[in-house]
């Protein structure tokens, strides 16, 4: 250990404002990680935590994998930086490759971002840019659905759903509705996979947004085809089929936010080949690296690329991209992730562990304030019955003893969401799923 990660220089923490963290609290009390490898932190203390959460979601081939650690090291002492504007280096293109090689038919062309706020941020401009290149410049309202995550840049909490995002930040941009969310307790708590009723909750789109808004002023849908920070809510049987042929109908694009759901979360490259809808858009971020290195993504269907070339002449065809887009040391990180994802057969895998991960799931129903249990591939999540003038106080409490007890799992409001790395097996599962319902068999 050394002085910079020592928990006792309290002095030493002061600096850093953490995002998305109770900084005081922390501070007092920091967790603080030194190392990780495999499906493991190991803390300051030397203390060894299973990580059930890829980190935030991302760590899908597990941590520090050697294949990846060496692509990153050796990139750097080949080329550090070369900017993607007007130059160009090798490894981002074959990146482009590979992942457009998994994306759905027709999904070819690929736009590097460093993040999943600046992937969403991203397909909105696009959505935008192409309408108006297409003589629909009218089209410039953005459709989001409640308790939705897409980042949080300002275009991203305006589309997105979630409340404390939202929140402090006023008028964000203007233009933007949200269809209802789709969790329904009522009906389908306890659904094992997907729900098999709500498919009628796409039919807002069309019988209450177009005609309000009207389909010539509707730029795109975003959606997450299983929302994740939200509290991992999975789509009802039927529902993403018709929010597609909804927007196909009205000449609405769609797009699917897989900055979670991407890179073999349900057990397919992305979420759109699991559910066998194509959206015109898809988001990634997080697995795309395996979290190892910054990166993210917009993958577009090959007409609305065409568009943008057709549309540029001689010049520049979308003036949008960031100083690191397609930075040599996160594209050097993707394609050792790629690597690593093939020679495991980690984009599949999940399909063999979900029954397996369903089960550990589904065992929660019937321990104390348990109100739900979901689950789809390798994510899910457990629900409580919010404590009397403290909702998401069990969760933070589950959250707090399973990390004392070596389990580091996610509590969002009254749910524990559960995403392990793509590499975790049998006994992992028995860990995690173990330590989190012995501590919630102490809940009050
Ligand atoms: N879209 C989705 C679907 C996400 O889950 C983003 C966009 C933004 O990605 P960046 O890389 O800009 O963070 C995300 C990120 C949580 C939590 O509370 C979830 C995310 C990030 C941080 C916290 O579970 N997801």
């Amino acid at each position: 250990m050394n002085a910079a990660q020592s928990p006792s220089q309290e002095q030493s923490l002061e600096h850093y404002w953490m995002p998305y963290t109770n900084n005081r609290a922390f501070k007092l009390a920091p967790r603080m990680i030194a190392s990780a490898e495999g499906m493991y932190y190991t803390t300051v203390e030397g203390k060894k935590v299973l990580d059930g959460l890829a980190t935030l979601w991302c760590v899908n081939a597990g941590h520090c994998r050697p294949k990846i650690v060496e692509a990153i090291r050796r990139q750097a002492g080949i080329l550090d930086f070369s900017s993607s504007f007007s130059l160009g280096h090798p490894l981002p293109f074959e990146v482009a490759r590979r992942v457009a090689g998994l994306a759905p038919e027709g999904m070819e062309h690929v736009f590097f971002v460093n993040s999943g706020s600046e992937a969403v941020d991203t397909a909105l401009k696009i959505a935008l840019a192409y309408h108006r290149l297409k003589g629909e410049g009218t089209r410039t309202r953005f459709i989001g659905r409640e308790r939705g995550y897409h980042g949080v840049n300002l275009a991203g909490i305006s589309v997105g759903g979630v409340p404390a995002n939202r929140k402090a930040y006023g008028l964000m941009i203007p233009g933007v509705d949200h269809l209802r969310h789709t969790h329904d307790p009522a009906r389908s708590a306890f659904s094992r996979g997907q729900p098999a009723a709500g498919a009628e909750f796409a039919d807002e789109l069309e019988q209450r947004i177009i005609p309000l808004h009207d389909a010539s002023n509707i730029a795109a849908v975003i959606v997450e085809p299983v929302s994740g920070a939200g509290g991992v809510l999975i789509p009802p049987k039927g529902y993403l089929e018709r929010l597609r042929q909804i927007c196909d109908k009205h000449g609405i694009l769609l797009i699917f936010d897989e900055v979670i759901t991407g890179f073999g979360r349900l057990g397919k490259p992305f979420a759109s080949e699991y559910f066998g809808v194509t959206p015109d858009l898809i988001t990634f971020a997080k697995g795309i690296t395996s979290g190892t290195v910054p990166m993210g993504g917009v993958i577009v269907k090959r007409g609305i690329y065409d568009t943008f070339m057709q549309a540029a002449g001689n010049g520049i065809d979308f003036f949008h991209g960031y100083t690191y887009s397609g930075h040599p040391l996160a594209s050097a990180a993707a394609l050792g992730t790629l690597n690593t994802y093939a020679e495991e057969d980690l984009l599949t895998r999940a399909q063999a562990l979900a029954a397996e991960f369903e089960q550990g799931v589904h065992a929660f129903k019937g321990l104390p304030h348990v109100i739900d249990c979901r689950n789809l591939g390798l994510i899910g999540a457990i629900e409580f019955a919010p404590r009397e003038g403290a909702p998401g106080a069990r969760a933070k409490e589950v959250f707090e003893k399973c990390w004392d007890r070596g389990v580091f799992v996610r509590p969002i409001g009254d749910n524990i969401a559960f995403c392990p790395p793509l590499i975790v097996e049998k006994k992992h599962l028995d860990e995690m799923f173990g330590v989190v319902s012995a501590v919630v068999r102490e809940l009050t």
